[in-house]
């Protein structure tokens, strides 16, 4: 188990289309188990292997609210298979765009198709938190962020904050307060 650096914006990675898990073996489960224990540190609902620099189509999370009841859920190639026209708004965070919040409007609920970590295949229906959070999750894996769905205006100014920070911070300077 370790715990790995969480990429940041401005890092292109984050914008990489990853690869579907040919095999689920002894290497994914030590990139979950990694995933699990920086999710858990940061602290997180979900994360996708894109944001510790892995390139893989897997994704955990954990939607429980209490520390000593967890419910840690893995998702390895994951598609979503039908979604709702309904849509609904959730305010979201993400931890490779610290301190950032904002609604997006999405499909309500979804259908989920995913491997386990025994390589069996599941169909789950997903609705509320766990629809916004696995919609979030799968975006991750395409190279979509949350920011993507909401106004350029938003966005712009939110990425040129964090390319500013992340100067700041080459610098060697303090790169904890810089303003919009
Ligand atoms: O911890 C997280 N919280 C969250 C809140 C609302 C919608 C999505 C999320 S996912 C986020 C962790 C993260 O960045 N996952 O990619
Ligand atoms: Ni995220």
């Amino acid at each position: 188990m370790a715990l790995r650096e969480i990429l940041k914006l401005p890092d292109k990675r984050l914008r990489l289309v990853s690869e579907p898990v040919k095999r689920v073996d002894a290497g994914i489960r030590a990139l979950v188990d990694d995933m699990f224990e920086t999710m858990y540190g940061a602290p997180g609902i979900g994360l996708a292997a894109i944001q510790i620099g892995v390139g893989k189509r897997v994704v955990v999370m954990d939607l429980s609210k209490k520390e000593d009841t967890h419910k840690p859920l893995v998702f390895i190639n994951p598609e979503i298979t039908w979604e709702s026209k309904e849509k609904s708004s959730h305010e979201e965070g993400c931890l490779s765009i610290p301190e950032y919040y904002e609604e997006v409007a999405r499909p309500d609920e979804v259908k989920v198709k995913f491997l386990d970590l025994d390589g069996k295949t599941h169909e789950i229906t997903a609705k509320g938190l766990f629809a916004t959070c696995i919609q979030h999750e799968v975006d991750h894996i395409n190279g979509v962020l949350f920011i993507d769905h909401i106004s350029k205006l938003k966005r712009d100014r939110v990425i040129k904050k964090f390319i500013k920070a992340a100067k700041a911070a080459k610098a060697g300077k303090t790169a904890k307060k810089v303003e919009a």
